[in-house]
């Protein structure tokens, strides 16, 4: 049998920060709630190993997110956001810039960097995927943000 490295969700001893963008914060705030109450659900300590950042729109995610990886505070930090094409004439630039971003700064610095960010066409649809019909990408980010930072300590 092979050696077996595998992030287990069990949240307790991790750190997390969490970056949210206030565009749409109606909907953000949803992704928020989703995203804390599964850190919480998968025992992590919400008062003592949590911080939320608010940043303006997504663009400014990734800056935010890196400078919070920087700090060594963090075994795992979540972006989430939501970027609607309907009511955005530069989506593709916003979409694009936070994921590349995001990207860049999980490899920058070697701290998982979570993109839960709700990309949609029109409102009902980020709607959906914000606590609704279609789940909670918030929540989503933060069991993968769970994974990794487990998987990364693994790997040491
Ligand atoms: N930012 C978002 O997070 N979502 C959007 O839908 C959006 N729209 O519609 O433009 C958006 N734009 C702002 C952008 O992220 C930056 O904050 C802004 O361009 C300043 O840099």
């Amino acid at each position: 049998m092979p050696h077996r490295l595998e992030g287990h969700l069990d949240a307790e001893k991790y750190r997390f920060g969490l970056v949210l963008s206030r565009f749409n914060d109606a909907i953000g705030e949803r992704l928020l709630d989703g995203t804390l109450d599964a850190l919480r659900r998968h025992g992590a300590d919400i008062e003592g190993n949590v911080t939320v950042a608010r940043c303006p729109g997504a663009m400014e995610l990734p800056l935010v997110a890196q400078k919070m990886a920087e700090t060594g505070d963090y075994d795992a930090v979540v972006c989430l956001g939501v970027v609607i094409r309907g009511a955005t004439s530069h989506y593709d630039l916003v979409t694009r810039g936070a994921t590349r971003g995001a990207s860049r700064a999980a490899l920058d610095t070697g701290v998982p960097v979570l993109f839960g960010v709700v990309t949609t066409d029109t409102i009902e649809q980020a709607i959906e995927r914000a606590g609704t019909k279609a789940g909670n990408k918030g929540a989503d980010a933060a069991e993968a943000a769970i994974e990794m930072a487990d998987l990364m300590q693994q790997i040491g």
